[in-house]
């Protein structure tokens, strides 16, 4: 049975190809394609009509490769979404969550309505880039829109529709909106009136794993093929990787790294109290009723743009070389928190690690390798931190870390990791988001009985790498430091 998902992420969309046959589970990659944010003036937005393209690229490809999939699934990142208007035409490009729209918005907001009352009524923690925020800016800045608009749809809400021409909101992203009441189970019209947000254009939502119409008339005459049905996953990319972590046990810990971290464990409730609040944890919808309770971690993000800032310098490293200059260069030397806000927007990296060190009195990492080492130690036992949290937060102690998703080809990474956390760190599947979006559909269709078969199966076809700890009295004194300088403990 081969399923195709489409899994867009920020370095890029891929379509998947997933085979599943005598309980393994074959994965390539039939198309990959850029998925830049697009910048005009001072705008960062969606190029979401290159990607609907290439999408239908994609399914041209899977069809002359392998045949027509028996089903198709999108999940990409969260907090993004596009208005349709009453001719059903999306009715401008959506935004980028790193755009500046949001500048100043969360802030703005929480005086109008109180924290404690959102995460009251979202349990989602406080980020600057979340839908209410961003929708809370359209109503100042372009108040039109909303009036004009008919249908609100999450990113993969909307490239579904282009291929099907249904509309229908997702669960598990809906809920990264923090305006879902999961305690209700349904949109917050509460607060979507105190901050004038019109409610008319969210319908109710729709679960993981639901057919949800099949290729529209206008793709199959377009690219000469024959209709296919296409299913809701779990379409928050983090909530399709959460699904593919191979754990046995049902009490686990995780790690979706990529372009963000997401650490975190599933629960059957989500953990809606002060403490929760406080530590700015977030219970984000997961694929059949469950919650991930977890919290975002800045990720790779800043080593990519230091990437990205050396390359427009003229200094070319490949990651690995960024990872090998990072292993020479010496331990514990200066550490930032990856979570200051700092980092968030794109933009000069290595300047602003300086900045940070400057601004907490640390020595000032100058060569590239010093800088990555940095970043790297610091994630590690930015992780470590967060995993204790975790354990407080949901009451259990985690025997070791699952870590899914690209950022486990940094070997180095996941070493240090078990190193900071102190116990084993199992590495694996790279391609989580991937593989969970096509889980789901393998269950709509009964070809898998449920997400613990599911992730049975993931276990037994892809290989888990463990990294047992190294060194762990000296990362417990790094840690130490680490937690004095970022004030964390
Ligand atoms: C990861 C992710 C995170 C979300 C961030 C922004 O790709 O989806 O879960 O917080 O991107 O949407």
């Amino acid at each position: 049975m081969s399923v195709l998902a489409f899994d867009i992420g920020a370095s890029s969309g891929r379509a998947m190809l997933g085979q599943l046959s005598s309980r393994t589970i074959e994965v390539k990659e039939i198309h990959r394609f850029p998925n830049d944010p697009v910048r005009v003036g001072n705008r960062l937005q969606w190029d979401v009509l290159r990607i609907y393209h290439e999408m239908k690229q994609g399914l041209l490809r899977a069809k002359g490769q392998h045949g027509l999939p028996t089903s198709i699934g999108i999940d990409t990142w969260a907090v993004d979404y596009g208005l349709v208007d009453r001719n059903g035409e999306l009715m401008t490009n959506p935004y980028h969550y790193r755009d500046t729209h949001t500048d100043g918005v969360m802030e703005q907001v929480m005086k109008s309505v109180p924290p404690s009352e959102i995460f009251e009524r979202t349990g989602i923690q406080f980020l600057p880039f979340n839908t209410i925020y961003q929708l809370a800016s359209i109503r100042q800045q372009k108040p039109y829109l909303l009036q004009e608009a008919e249908r609100f749809l999450m990113i993969p809400d909307l490239l579904r529709y282009f291929l099907t021409g249904e509309m229908a909101n997702e669960f598990t992203n809906a809920t990264t909106t923090q305006l879902y009441n999961p305690v209700s189970g349904s949109w917050d019209h509460y607060l979507m009136n105190s901050l004038h947000i019109p409610h008319g254009m969210f319908h109710p939502v729709v679960q993981p794993g639901t057919p949800v119409g099949s290729l529209r008339s206008s793709v199959t005459e377009e690219l000469g093929i024959a209709s296919v049905p296409v299913y809701t996953v779990a379409e928050h990319d983090t909530a399709s990787a959460v699904v593919a972590v191979p754990a046995l046990d049902r009490s686990f810990a995780y790690l979706s790294c990529g372009t963000w971290s997401l650490m975190g464990t599933e629960v059957e409730q989500p953990v809606i109290h002060e403490r929760a609040r406080e530590l700015n944890f977030t219970n984000e919808g997961g694929a059949y009723g469950t919650y991930r309770l977890l919290k975002n971690i800045m990720g790779l993000w800043i080593l990519q743009e230091c990437q990205r800032t050396w390359e427009r310098e003229g200094l070319s490293y490949s990651y690995p070389e960024l990872v090998k200059m990072a292993d020479a260069a010496p331990a514990f030397a200066c550490f930032i928190d990856p979570d200051d806000p700092l980092f968030l927007p794109a933009g000069d990296m290595p300047k602003r690690v300086r900045e940070y060190a400057a601004r907490t009195n640390q020595r000032i990492p100058q060569a590239e390798g010093a800088i990555v080492r940095c970043i790297m130690e610091s994630l590690a036992m930015q992780y470590r931190y967060v995993l204790d949290l975790t354990e407080e937060l949901s009451g259990q102690k985690f025997q070791g870390l699952h870590m899914v998703g690209g950022g486990i080809h940094n070997e180095t990474l996941c070493q240090w990791t078990a190193n900071a956390i102190g116990k084993p760190v199992w590495a694996g599947p790279a391609e989580g988001s991937a593989i969970g979006n096509m889980a789901v559909q393998w269950i709509a269709q009964g070809e898998l009985s449920d997400i613990w078969e599911a992730r049975a199966v993931i276990r037994e076809s892809f290989p888990v790498k463990t990294y047992e700890p190294e060194d762990t009295p000296l990362w417990e004194d790094a840690c130490g430091v680490f937690g004095q300088l970022t004030r964390k403990r």
